[in-house]
């Protein structure tokens, strides 16, 4: 997957997008990032990537011709052009896998107060959001879509099983994870991870996705909906719960 990233500020991705998967990524040419910095396509005297808003108001736009001129220098044949707005399409895992499927990608990451109307109208395919809150700018925004959607190009992550197999793709919220030691200040690894009896281990942990989910996310699960399979893990999983009411001691009244 090719990744071209259009900003004010390309320094802001160097550490993140450099660092742990997404660098293994790019070292085994599985992604290709470039940045281009849209104050390189300026031909004023002064460089001027932003501009007082026409109407007047608070704050400056980033002026249209240098994005078109940054964005028309991307060799492309086959590319998604993205811009990050609070106003764009909610991003959500399935956009993440719609997004993966995209062979080029580009982003434009506005600062200020935003980008002229028409930068939209000539090259955006599609503007995304990454939540209801107020970025300075479409950095970080950035760095979230192509994190998300970079470990879900084949290759990207060691084992190819580990991006689906993963508690989302299932609509679950994940169970605990535990690694050595076995007792830490108290706390113990629950009995069943030790006992290398595999199917007890996957429906204990079925078992504790399914609480997990109930407890935190109860949208997920109306949309996701249970088999009878399920609901009877659920129900043993209260019951178990419920036992732990008479570990208790009892207190006079
Ligand atoms: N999810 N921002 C973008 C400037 C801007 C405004 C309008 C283009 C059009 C954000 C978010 C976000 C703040 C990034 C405003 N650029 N981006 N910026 N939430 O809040 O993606």
């Amino acid at each position: 997957m090719k990744i071209d990233i259009l900003t004010l500020f390309p320094e802001m991705f160097y550490g993140p997008l450099n660092s742990s998967i997404l660098k293994k990524a790019q070292e085994k040419g599985i992604i290709t990032i470039n940045y281009i910095n849209i104050r390189d396509f300026t031909t004023d005297r002064h460089h001027q990537a932003d501009d007082k808003p026409y109407g007047g108001g608070a704050g400056m736009v980033m002026k249209v011709e240098p994005i078109i001129k940054a964005y028309e220098a991307i060799p492309k044949n086959n590319s998604f052009t993205i811009m990050l707005s609070p106003q764009g399409r909610k991003f959500n895992q399935k956009l993440a896998r719609e997004l993966s499927q995209k062979e080029h990608l580009i982003f434009i990451c506005g600062h200020y107060e935003g980008i002229d109307e028409r930068v939209r109208q000539l090259i955006v395919d599609e503007e995304i959001s990454i939540g209801d809150y107020i970025l300075t700018g479409g950095e970080i925004a950035a760095m979230v879509i192509i994190d998300a959607v970079a470990r879900l190009v084949p290759g990207v992550l060691g084992d190819e099983v580990s991006a689906e197999e993963e508690s989302f793709s299932d609509l679950l919220l994940e169970y605990p994870h535990y690694t050595r030691p076995r007792n830490f200040r108290g706390l113990e690894v629950p009995e069943v991870l030790l006992s290398g009896n595999h199917k007890k281990i996957d429906l204990w942990r079925k078992k504790q996705s399914l609480l997990n989910t109930l407890f935190r996310r109860r949208d997920l699960l109306k949309v996701r909906g249970l088999t009878k399979e399920e609901k009877i893990l659920l129900w043993q999983g209260f019951f178990e719960l419920a036992m732990l009411i008479d570990e208790i001691p009892e207190r006079s009244e």
